[in-house]
C-alpha cells in the first residue's frame, strides 16, 4: 500500500523536479495528483512515463489525501497550507512561510530526521533555503566530531533560485550582449546578471543583511544547534541551475584536514571529489540532476587554531529544493504514516 500524492505548483521549476523525483526515486505513490494556480490549469506535467493535467488548488478538496508538497509562494502557502492540514493531509512546505515558527520542524532528513515527530500537531513540514540544505548536509558530520563554534560562508548562487523569470533573464540578457540593439534592462535582478554578478538575494534587512543571509544564520541554528554562529555573504552569479558555497569553519576542537576527508566521505548524501590537482573540484555545472552535495577543496585554515576551508557544490533545485522536500516525505512516511 502507498500514498495519495498532491504535488502543489505542479507548474513551476521545483515542482517539475518535485514529480521527477517522486518517480526517480520510486516514492510509493497510490495517486498522485498535480495542481497549479488558474491560469496554468490543464497544463500538462510528467510524473515518470505518465502526463498528469494539472487541476485547480483553488477548488481542490484535500480530504483523504496523504501527503502534499507545496512549491508556491508564501502567499499561496498562507492561503492553502492551513486546508490541507485542516483536511488531514501533512504538507511538506517549500517556502519560507512556516520555517521558524517554534512548533512546525525544519527538516534536512541527513541532519535532524527525528524532528518529524513535531509534524504530527500541525501536520506542517518546512523545508529549509536552498543555501541552508545543502551547508549543513556538510556541517553536521563535522560539529558531530569536533564541535561547530563559528562559520563564515560566501555563496554563489545560480539565477534558477530566482524561478523562471530569473533563468529568462540571465537567457535574453546574455543574448542580448553579441546585438546590441537588442536591450535587455534588468527586471527580475536589480542589476545586470549577465557576465556580472550581484551580491543580493532577497530584501534588505535593518541589520544590513539580505534576508537570504539572516535565513542561513537562523536555519543552521534551528536544523543543527543554536549554538553556531554564522556569518553570510550570499551573491547572485550567472550560472542557470547550481548553487555554490565556499566555507569557512572555526572548531572548538583541532580537526585534521584528512580526518575531516574521510569523515565527509562516510557521510549521508556528500559526495567527496578532492584531488589538488586542475580540476579535482566539482563546479555548478557538473551537479545538476544529482541527489548528491559535493565537497571539494578541504584544507586547513592556518589563520586560526581549529579551521577548516571547503567548497560545497549542489544542484538547488533538487537538494536545495524538491530532493529535500521528497526525502522528508520518505522519512513523514517511515516514522509516521507507516503505510508503505
Ligand atoms: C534563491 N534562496 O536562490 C533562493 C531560492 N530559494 O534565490
Amino acid at each position: 500500500m502507498g500514498y495519495r500524492v498532491v504535488v502543489v505548483g505542479a507548474t513551476g521549476n521545483v515542482g517539475h523536479e518535485m514529480l521527477n523525483i517522486l518517480a526517480e526515486r520510486q516514492f510509493p505513490v497510490d495517486e498522485i495528483t498535480a495542481l497549479a494556480s488558474r491560469k496554468s490549469l490543464g497544463t500538462e506535467v510528467s510524473f515518470g512515463d505518465k502526463t498528469l493535467k494539472t487541476k485547480d488548488l483553488d477548488t481542490f478538496d484535500f480530504t483523504g489525501w496523504d501527503i502534499a508538497l507545496f512549491a508556491v509562494g508564501s502567499e499561496a502557502t498562507k492561503k492553502y497550507a492551513p486546508i490541507a492540514a485542516k483536511a488531514g493531509c501533512y504538507v511538506i512546505d517549500n517556502s519560507s512561510l512556516y520555517r521558524y515558527d517554534a512548533d512546525i520542524p525544519l527538516i534536512v532528513p541527513e541532519v535532524n530526521p527525528e524532528a518529524i515527530e513535531l509534524a504530527v500537531k500541525r501536520k506542517i513540514i518546512a523545508n529549509p533555503n536552498c543555501s541552508t540544505a545543502q551547508m549543513v548536509v556538510a556541517l553536521k558530520p563535522l560539529h558531530d566530531r569536533a564541535r561547530i563554534k563559528r562559520v563564515v560562508v560566501s555563496t554563489y548562487q545560480s539565477v534558477s533560485g530566482a524561478g523562471k523569470e530569473g533563468i529568462d533573464e540571465l537567457w535574453d540578457q546574455t543574448k542580448s550582449m553579441y546585438n546590441p540593439t537588442d536591450d535587455k534592462p534588468a527586471r527580475k535582478f536589480t542589476k545586470q546578471i549577465a557576465f556580472n554578478v550581484i551580491p543580493h538575494i532577497d530584501v534588505f534587512m535593518d541589520s544590513g543583511e539580505t534576508k537570504e543571509e539572516w535565513k542561513m544564520v537562523a536555519e543552521t541554528k534551528k536544523i543543527v544547534d543554536p549554538s553556531i554562529k554564522v556569518t553570510a555573504t550570499c551573491v547572485r552569479v550567472p550560472v542557470f541551475v547550481g548553487h555554490s558555497e565556499a566555507i569557512n569553519i572555526e572548531f572548538e576542537e583541532f580537526l585534521d584536514e584528512d580526518e575531516a576527508r574521510d569523515i565527509l566521505r562516510e557521510a549521508p548524501g556528500v559526495m567527496v571529489i578532492d584531488k589538488r590537482e586542475d580540476g579535482g573540484y566539482v563546479t555548478p555545472v557538473e551537479c545538476v540532476g544529482d541527489f548528491a552535495t559535493f565537497i571539494s577543496r578541504i584544507r586547513q585554515d592556518s589563520t586560526i587554531d581549529n579551521g577548516l576551508n571547503l567548497w560545497c557544490v549542489s544542484d538547488n533545485l533538487r537538494k536545495g529544493a524538491a530532493l529535500n522536500a521528497v526525502q522528508i516525505a520518505e522519512v513523514l512516511g517511515q516514522r509516521i504514516l507507516k503505510k508503505g
